[in-house]
């Protein structure tokens, strides 16, 4: 099977797995795991920030943000196909009290012009913005990055106004490979910022969370209390640390396989892309003549490829380290007959 389903499907290298084997640890509730530590001082130190948890997923990275940020019976504003609003199974109400309010952007950019009229207006009976979410790149508006004039505008109009900003960085090492701007400019102004290392990183397992002292502090009581508190979790950590330190440097090849793949798709009929639009790993294709339940069904009866339909007439096709160039090869020739 070619796997495009998601990036997060991907398995260890064996380096991970030797790191993993290999790693010290210690119980990381009582923060005495030094790989956990390690990993942690590194993803600090990458995002020039004070400091960085580690967390079981990017879900509850978001979610422990959100929690910090907000109080509950606010609002946070997410872009309309946020993963925050989508894929998070209502989790800002049912652990924060709050409301998402969706804010629609072509293509998924937002802007602070898109944001500002979906803000709490004066009067106190209106419930008050409490955060701004921000995704970069954006999952399901096909791997968008945030142009960081649009985000550095939005964090210092927010800042005047006291609303926090959080970024859901999954795939934020994804954005520097393909703007060639550093993770540090990419998350500059934000209050936090979770990534994963369990996405483009091929990591098995594992999210960071990162930003203030005083932030991490709290972050660590939170996940705590949501069951998140792991013991000797070095075993992951080690090989986050092997992500870090050696996949950043690879992810444009994925962008490459998603643009030869765009391309065919376009050449077929039974497609709607414009490979120029491809920025990273993802691609959102629409569908002509044939629902995405039929066309999940061809790819794997015919070519052994499974992708994921994300609307009736829709799909999802998501490139990574375990994806060959043979393989996209193949890809391509599958989809010229379709
Ligand atoms: N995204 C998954 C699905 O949930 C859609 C995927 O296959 O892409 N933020 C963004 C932008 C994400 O794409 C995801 C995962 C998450 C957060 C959540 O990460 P996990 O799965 O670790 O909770």
């Amino acid at each position: 099977m070619i796997d495009l389903r998601s990036d997060t499907v991907t398995r260890p290298s064996p380096e991970m797995i030797k790191a993993m084997a290999e790693a010290e640890v210690g119980d990381d509730v009582y923060g005495e795991d030094p790989t956990v530590n390690r990993l942690q001082e590194k993803a600090a130190e990458l995002f020039h920030r004070d400091a960085a948890l580690f967390m079981p997923t990017g879900s509850m990275g978001n979610q422990v943000a959100l929690k910090i940020h907000t109080s509950p019976g606010h609002e946070i504003i997410s872009e309309a196909r946020g993963h925050i609003f989508n894929y998070e199974m209502a989790a800002a109400a049912a652990i924060s009290g709050c409301l998402v309010r969706p804010v629609e952007a072509p293509g998924g950019i937002l802007s602070w012009e898109l944001i500002e009229p979906a803000l709490s207006p004066e009067p106190y009976y209106c419930a008050k913005t409490g955060l701004i979410a921000l995704e970069n790149t954006h999952n399901m508006a096909g791997g968008k990055i945030l142009p960081t004039e649009n985000q550095n505008e939005i964090v210092s109009e927010a800042e005047k106004r006291g609303i926090p900003v959080h970024l859901d960085g999954a795939r934020v090492f994804n954005a520097s490979a393909a703007s060639g701007h550093s993770v540090v400019e990419l998350t500059q102004g934000c209050d936090s910022v979770m990534f994963c290392l369990s996405k483009g990183l091929g990591a098995p397992v594992g999210s960071l969370l990162v930003g203030d002292e005083e932030f991490i502090r709290e972050a660590r009581v939170v996940r705590k209390r949501l069951g998140g508190g792991m013991r000797q979790v070095g075993i992951l950590a080690a090989a986050g640390l092997v992500a870090l330190e050696t996949m950043p440097q690879r992810l444009y090849e994925d962008h490459l396989k998603a643009r030869m793949i765009a391309e065919a798709m376009a050449e077929s009929k039974s497609f709607t892309i414009d490979p120029q639009s491809v920025e990273t790993n993802i691609l959102v294709v629409g569908l002509k003549g044939c629902s995405s339940r039929e066309m999940s069904g061809r790819l794997r009866r015919e070519g052994g490829i499974l992708a994921s339909p994300t609307g009736p007439f829709q799909m999802r096709f998501v490139t990574h380290c375990d994806v060959s160039m043979d393989q996209v090869d193949e890809v391509r020739k599958l989809l010229a007959d379709f």
